[in-house]
């Protein structure tokens, strides 16, 4: 299916004209019909000569009503401008094509009405120039009459021809439903609709509301009044939503893919109309079906930042129009840059966000963004309109990769400063260095580690894993080397002293598996306990702690806390009388 707006002056012909190609009635209010004015958005389709579906979004002329014309054309790529034969170009007409221009739409016929009552010439001739200067650029142009039927085949032919031009959407991408209309069916609840530009809708499918996030379930579908499985873009769809009151939703309020958009009340954009310096502090931002009142604040020349006064679903590259509504002035189109704009707190900052903006173009960029924001889940990109192609560093996180290397080296300097400030700890908590190093998540800093650097228990250590401090080591081997021979002779605290073995490097060692504590200052050789069990194992059993103390030749200092160790352990069991016997003889 096609859609394709109406435009131009009002009384010019546009409903006429859509129910002559249709022979639907556009104009559903009685209203409209009464008055012979139509104020809100009509809907009309019909087969063209290839046998293409083509739908209408039919508009008000009256400048009254532009919000309601662009709530209809905003996300429609095509449009009809309608020009009447006997009146000429108008300032709707003007006002509408400078709409049409500001939502960059691009695809276009010009069709001079009510042919039969003046020669068109003029006025297309007027019109294509008009219209040259604009998005839409050089257009096919057709003289009708809707009242004598001449030039009906050759426009039908002639849409036939633009639906073609019109490149295909995006079926297997988000969808984002701008509503521009909804109802309560009896028996059903809840319908809006729309024009769905990109993406699929379903029977069941869950969609979030763009106003809440609330998640809310697809109960039916229709396309031009038939009900459907399923409806791909680009189509005029009718959507009924399962438990939603109806006045929870209106025009500019959307249908969103969950998870696939963020809501935004802050963007930056950059002008297509009037300069920025130009721009009165507040106007009105139409996108899609929405219109929200917006705060200017200009950075650069051509470059504001946009306060909404209500959030919307917003993508990088949105096209949108800025509306003066007092005036009557299309102030132009904006294409957003930035749906998550840093703070201008720090002096000088929106010069130099001027300076950033001034290099965007509105084309989602991967590595540009990576940049300017160093770190970023790739969810957060995805719901800004980045694809997001790279690997990410360490769970969703992506990484600019100067960044990265950036900290990795940081990364290496800090653990080695905090070993020098700390030379008995087993390295830096992760946790240490994620707040040194500024990041937003520890698992950053576990993919950072890089040898010779090493990760072990929460701690980042500039050696590898296992290896105690050069200072300590020396003095265990010490320690080894004098002990082997008598293992269950502790050495006393002035040796210890003598070996620079304070409690500060005990701590390290034993954290390190290479010295055993049994007290403050009393300390074995790792494997003095198992040893131990095996020399007490040959005693006779029960034993006194004297036969230990003389079996493991060695000192009550070292054999009573050694025995209570053994205790603990469930190596030895302590009887009534104080004799104790070995409980697992060592295999
Ligand atoms: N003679 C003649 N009259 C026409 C033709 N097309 C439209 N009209 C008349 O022009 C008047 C306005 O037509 P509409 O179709 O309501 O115009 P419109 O552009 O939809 O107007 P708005 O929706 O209010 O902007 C009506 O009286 C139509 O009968 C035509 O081709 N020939
Ligand atoms: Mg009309």
């Amino acid at each position: 299916m096609h859609v394709v707006a109406t435009a131009g002056h009002v009384d010019h012909g546009k409903s006429t004209l859509v129910r002559a190609l249709t022979g639907m009635e556009p104009d559903r209010w009685a209203e409209e019909r009464r008055r012979g004015m139509t104020i809100d958005l009509g809907f009309a389709w019909t087969a063209l000569p290839s046998g293409a579906t083509i739908a209408f979004v039919d508009v008000p002329g009256h400048e009254r009503f532009v919000p309601n014309m662009l709530a209809g054309v905003g996300p429609v790529p095509a449009a009809l401008v309608v020009v009447a034969a006997d009146e000429g170009w108008m300032p709707q007409s003007a006002e509408h094509l400078a709409a049409l221009h500001a939502l960059e739409v691009s695809y276009g016929l010009l069709v001079v009405t009510r042919a039969d009552l003046a020669d068109p010439a003029a006025a297309t001739e007027a019109a294509r120039a008009e219209i040259a200067a604009t998005s839409l650029g050089e257009v096919e142009a057709v003289a009708v009459s809707a009242l004598t039927g001449d030039g009906l085949p050759a426009l039908r032919a002639a849409l036939d021809r633009l639906v073609a031009r019109v490149p295909a959407p995006v079926v297997d991408g988000p969808v984002r439903l701008w509503v521009d209309r909804s109802f309560t069916v009896r028996g059903s609840g809840t319908v809006v609709t729309g024009t769905l530009g990109g993406g699929r809708l379903r029977v069941g499918d869950q969609l979030a509301l763009a106003d809440t996030g609330e998640l809310v379930r697809v109960r039916g579908l229709h396309r031009l009044g038939e009900a459907r499985d399923r409806v791909d873009a680009v189509a005029r769809v009718a959507v009924n939503l399962r438990g939603v009151p109806k006045d929870r939703l209106a025009r500019g309020d959307a249908l969103l893919t969950p998870g696939r958009f963020r809501r935004t009340d802050l963007v930056d954009v950059r002008l297509a109309g009037d300069p920025a310096a130009d721009l009165p502090a507040t106007l009105t931002l139409h996108v899609g079906a929405a219109a929200v009142p917006v705060r200017v604040r200009p950075l650069g020349v051509d470059t504001v930042r946009l306060r909404l006064a209500r959030p919307l679903p917003l993508l990088i590259g949105d096209r949108a129009l800025l509306r003066d509504p007092g005036r009557h002035h299309v102030a132009g189109g904006v294409t957003v840059l930035d749906v998550d704009p840093p703070p201008l707190t720090r002096r000088g900052a929106a010069v130099a966000r001027a300076g950033v903006l001034a290099g965007l173009d509105g084309r989602p960029d991967l590595a540009g963004e990576l940049r300017r924001r160093s770190l970023a889940r790739a969810g957060e990109l995805t719901r800004m309109g980045v694809t997001v192609t790279a690997e990410p560093v360490a769970g969703d996180w992506l990484a600019d990769p100067d960044h990265w290397r950036r900290l990795g080296d940081r990364l290496v300097e800090e653990t080695t400063r905090y070993a020098r400030e700390h030379p008995l700890e087993p390295g830096v908590p992760v946790e240490v260095l994620r707040r040194r190093l500024d990041l937003p998540d520890r698992a950053l800093v576990a993919a950072l580690v890089r040898p010779p650097l090493s990760l072990r228990a929460g701690r980042v250590a500039t050696a590898p894993a296992d290896t105690l401090p050069e200072l300590v080591a020396g003095a265990v081997r010490r320690v080894h080397a004098e002990y082997a021979r008598h293992p269950f002779r502790a050495p006393e605290a002035d040796r210890l002293a003598a070996l620079g073995l304070g409690p500060r490097e005990i701590g390290a060692a034993v954290r390190a598996g290479a010295l055993l504590k049994l007290t403050e200052n009393v300390v074995l050789l790792p494997g003095a306990v198992d040893d131990a069990v095996r020399v007490l194992a040959g005693l006779p059993q029960p034993f006194t702690l004297s036969a230990a103390r003389q079996a493991l030749d060695t000192t009550r200092r070292v054999a009573v806390p050694l025995l209570e160790l053994l205790d603990r352990r469930g190596a030895t069991r302590r009887l009534p009388d104080d004799a104790r016997e070995v409980v697992t003889p060592p295999s």
